[in-house]
């Protein structure tokens, strides 16, 4: 089994505690994959789609109680209720352990149990972190396979003794004997735990089967549980893209960045640039962990193995790599079914089909189904190596030469614009989020739902800890080695509520301008909020857009921003009360400064 004491008393305890039928080692072989695989097809838990469309592919379809993550049912437990901060679900472990403990008491019974030892990184790389998870569904173990390195080389570490994240779940519903296994076993909502324990490296999660609250390598490890270990050992564990840009000279950079949820982020880290001469290549789509080198400069390597995608909206036109990614080898959970045994989401094709199955298994017919036949959360899992862009630096820890903030901001944002230094950085980062419209039904429309650094459901600490941590990186180093931090904005609209920037390749115009900046290039203009374009010095060829978008995308005005400084400062006081980190009370105030000279 394990030569590992820890591993082996843990795994003895938790099979006391939760009584599974079987256990099964998870070894990390395409034969184990695809013995499972057949298995769960043959079970009718999921369903082989056709081997000539799409070769070794699958689709799940959910309870459709679970069908995303559950921020609500999601805590940090932790001693002291403030380490957790005021973003987080908090509860005492003393309260919170005993619970869940009674959840989990024979929770496995009738299922098999999977022991999954995995990296998070590249095995054995200096940056990468080992974990377990023990799981009592298969799915997960399908998707683990996928989306991290796991099977034996891992395990072999953990016997010649490396530390790792304790990783328990289960969906939380026990099969008396006779009784019958639903398709997609899960916990009612108020049974539905996603726990974490920083100060014990564990995590915790009872009740739900689907993504994040489930295949516990990706949000509970690689950012929750790891942004404290990266806090603890002095580096940074983001939810950010890693992107390898070449110029047509031959020169090589990399920019990371983070996006609130419904941005573009998974598009963007596999863009296809319309400037020519130009090739953008993927490295991550999610997660980056950032180290500050002997060197100065910041380096980012992608944690994960796959890419684990939400599909609505992936089209040829918005994602043709991740069109490509997705054609063999892949896990399909919540879309739709077509009679010839291929699967459908809103978006992937103009040419709707008349009849498919949905993500509940029922018929669907075009034009008289009122539902959408897919579920507008539904996912992919493929393998990072199926992405046809995919950088050959993928494994590596790649230096960063510029971080990306962005948001979904139809004012007042303009389309890009350079923070003056890495500090002012952390003040645009902290105030990253997107406008409220009419698509939500919220009484709010027209307010910005902030989501500081794309990390507010998973920084796994207090906010404010987060951001002096953040300000630590720079007495690593220094503004001039360190990454250039930029905001952009790629929905910015006109009077007619129309996106003024074509997005898409079109943004790799953007992407240049922010490498010129990187090397020092005099492209800009000042304003109070920082360096925007130099409208001359951007490179607009072959577009067509019109002097008067262009002023709109890059306006700064301050009437709009005044009433922006006063939606941060209420944000700020809402969120972080007396606790405001040194380094935002003095950016806001320079600001204020700024915009009192003009
Ligand atoms: C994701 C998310 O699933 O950010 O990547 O929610
Ligand atoms: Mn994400």
């Amino acid at each position: 089994m394990t030569k590992n004491t820890i591993l082996k008393e843990w795994i003895e305890e938790i099979i006391d505690l939760c009584s599974p039928d079987n256990i099964i080692f998870w070894e990390g072989t395409k034969s184990q994959y695809d013995l499972l695989a057949d298995d769960l097809v043959k079970k009718g838990k999921a369903i082989r789609l056709n081997p000539q469309k799409r070769p070794n592919s699958l689709l799940f379809r959910s309870d459709p109680s679970d069908v995303a993550r559950v921020e609500k049912r999601t805590f940090i437990s932790t001693t002291l209720e403030r380490d957790a901060g005021p973003t987080n679900n908090w509860i005492s472990p003393q309260v919170l352990k005993p619970l869940m403990i009674n959840l989990y008491r024979n929770c496995m019974t009738g299922r098999t149990m999977y022991v999954i030892p995995f990296s998070m990184g590249p095995i054995g790389h200096e940056f990468s972190k080992i974990g377990v998870e023990i799981t009592d569904s298969p799915y997960v173990a399908l998707n683990m396979h996928i989306m991290t390195r796991t099977g034996k080389s891992v395990l072999h570490l953990i016997d010649e003794g490396a530390e790792f994240v304790k990783c328990l779940h289960s969906v939380g519903y026990p099969l008396q004997p006779g009784q019958i296994d639903p398709e997609w076993p899960c916990a009612p909502m108020e049974q539905k735990y996603i726990s974490h324990f920083p100060e014990d490296n564990m995590i915790w999660s009872y009740g739900s089967g689907y993504g994040g609250n489930a295949l516990l390598g990706k949000k509970c490890f690689a950012l929750r549980i790891a942004s404290n270990q990266a806090r603890r050992e002095g580096w940074l564990a983001e939810h950010m893209l890693i992107l390898k840009l070449t110029d047509p000279n031959g020169k090589i950079n990399y920019v990371t960045g983070a996006f609130p949820s419904a941005c573009g982020k998974t598009n963007l880290a596999m863009i296809n640039p319309s400037l020519k001469g130009w090739k953008a290549e993927t490295c991550g789509d999610d997660i980056a962990w950032m180290h500050v080198k002997e060197d100065g400069r910041l380096y980012a390597i992608n944690p994960e193995n796959g890419f684990f995608g939400v599909t609505s909206g992936t089209s040829e036109k918005s994602n043709p790599n991740a069109l490509e990614t997705v054609r063999s080898d892949t896990i399909f959970t919540n879309t739709a079914l077509t009679d010839d045994m291929d699967i459908w989401w809103e978006d992937l094709t103009d040419e709707v089909p008349d009849h498919l199955i949905d993500w509940h298994g029922n018929h669907w017919y075009k034009g008289v189904s009122k539902d959408r036949p897919d579920h507008a959360n539904a996912r992919f899992t493929a393998p990072l190596t199926n992405c046809p862009s995919l950088a050959k630096e993928y494994e590596e820890a790649v230096p960063v030469s510029a971080i990306l903030f962005g948001g979904r901001r139809p004012t007042t944002i303009p389309l890009i614009h350079q923070s003056f230094d890495f500090n002012h950085g952390i003040f645009i980062g902290s105030i990253m989020g997107s406008e409220i419209t009419a698509a939500t039904i919220d009484e709010n429309i027209g307010k910005v739902r902030r989501d500081p650094f794309a990390m507010l459901p998973f920084i796994g600490y207090n906010i404010a800890d987060y951001v002096n941590h953040w300000a630590t990186i720079l007495n690593q180093s220094s503004n001039e080695l360190l990454p250039k931090i930029f905001f952009v904005n790629w929905f910015r609209k006109d009077a007619n509520n129309r996106y003024i920037w074509p997005g898409f390749g079109e943004n790799s115009r953007i992407l240049k301008w922010i490498l010129e900046r990187t090397e020092g290039a005099e492209n800009y203009i000042e304003t109070p909020i920082g360096f925007v374009p130099d409208i001359n010095k951007l490179d607009l060829s072959n577009l067509d857009i019109s002097a008067e978008s262009l002023n709109t995308l890059f306006a700064v005005e301050k009437d709009t921003w005044l009433k922006e400084i006063q939606s941060i400062e209420n944000y700020y006081e809402a969120t972080y009360g007396g606790n405001l980190p040194e380094v935002l009370q003095n950016q806001l105030h320079n600001l204020k400064l700024r915009f009192d000279e003009i």
